[in-house]
């Protein structure tokens, strides 16, 4: 871990923390840990995220608090980017944030470009939320019940539930350690992964009758449209987690799921059994992640992306 951070940490007086859009448990409970801390040691913090708290993350401590709004900088000692392999990541505000004095970046994706010198970067830790962990327990601090849950959070939904191949040791280690420190499991998990709205329910519905299984049986792909989305009234957000679905198909090594961002503009999610790394078919088109799980974006024909994908699969991510 870089001594600047804790150093920066140390002299500065206000710190606002941010990461990237289409928020997930790892970057909230990772924002909203480190920014109780911060808090606690006198410093004045801030969360801005360019996206609102989607609704299963609501019942993390402290997400009410969090801003839409990027505030003048200039009264912040530092800017904190977690959980972002790239500035771009946070959004529209990637440009303005460029503009802070300083930019601390804690994150464990492999892809990460280093977009600033002060650091902590681990692609081994499970999520951003181990490396905050790690931050707190180097500084000496007390981990409050609050950020226990938060912290907890960040782990169970980057491992897919300790699920993942980054189910580490350290990563079950910290988990209990939290869950010693107040954070409840069965709780958290309810509200993680009990708490569909309906309207998920019925995407879901219209996105599973577009299965397609190819490869042999190793390659499941579905697709979300905008006219489903429509139709059911959900939201973007609502398809979180749905790539995991074709991957529990017995045989299928790789998953994937295509939603439609606009007009020929695709999101390409990513899943992988085992070893094979879909985090190079992501980079190879700009995106990232890691290697059981990334994402990327193409434009052009779905029929075209589809195929091109399918190709990269078979030539490079099945072949090794
Ligand atoms: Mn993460």
């Amino acid at each position: 871990m870089s001594q600047k951070i804790i150093d920066l940490i140390e002299k500065g007086r206000a710190f606002l923390i941010t990461s990237h859009v289409r928020l997930d448990g790892d970057a909230l409970g990772s924002e909203l840990a480190l920014c109780e801390m911060l808090r606690s040691l006198g410093k004045t913090a801030l969360v801005y995220n360019e996206d609102p708290v989607p609704s299963q993350y609501r019942f993390l401590p402290g997400s009410d608090r969090i801003v839409t709004e990027l505030p003048p900088l200039g009264g912040y000692d530092a800017v904190f980017v977690l959980d972002c392999s790239d500035l771009d990541r946070v959004g529209e505000q990637a440009a303005a944030i460029a503009s802070a004095s300083r930019i601390v970046n804690i994150d464990h994706h492999v892809s990460n470009g280093g977009f600033t010198d002060i650091t902590y970067i681990d692609p081994e830790a499970s999520s951003t939320g181990e490396l905050v962990y790690r931050l707190l327990e180097r500084m000496g601090q007390r981990v409050s019940k609050d950020m226990a849950t938060n912290l907890y959070t960040a782990i169970l939904t980057d491992t897919g539930g300790f699920h993942y191949g980054n189910t580490s040791k350290e990563s079950l280690i910290t988990a209990g350690n939290l869950v010693d420190r107040g954070a409840d499991p069965q709780w958290i998990s309810e509200n993680v992964y009990d708490n569909y709205p309906l309207a998920k329910f019925k995407l879901l519905t219209l996105v599973l009758d577009t299965l397609q299984i190819d490869l042999d049986g190793k390659v499941a792909s579905m697709v979300v449209s905008l006219e489903f989305l429509d139709k059911t009234s959900a939201l973007s957000e609502h398809t979180d987690g749905f790539v995991d679905f074709p991957r529990t198909i017995h045989g299928v090594e790789v998953s994937i799921l295509y939603s439609e961002l606009s007009d020929r503009f695709f999101k390409v999610s990513l899943r992988s059994k085992g070893k094979l790394n879909v985090e190079s078919l992501a980079r190879f088109y700009g995106g990232g992640g890691h290697v059981n799980a990334a994402a990327c974006r193409i434009e052009g024909e779905l029929a075209d992306i589809r195929r091109q994908v399918l190709d990269f699969v078979r030539d490079k991510v099945l072949a090794t």
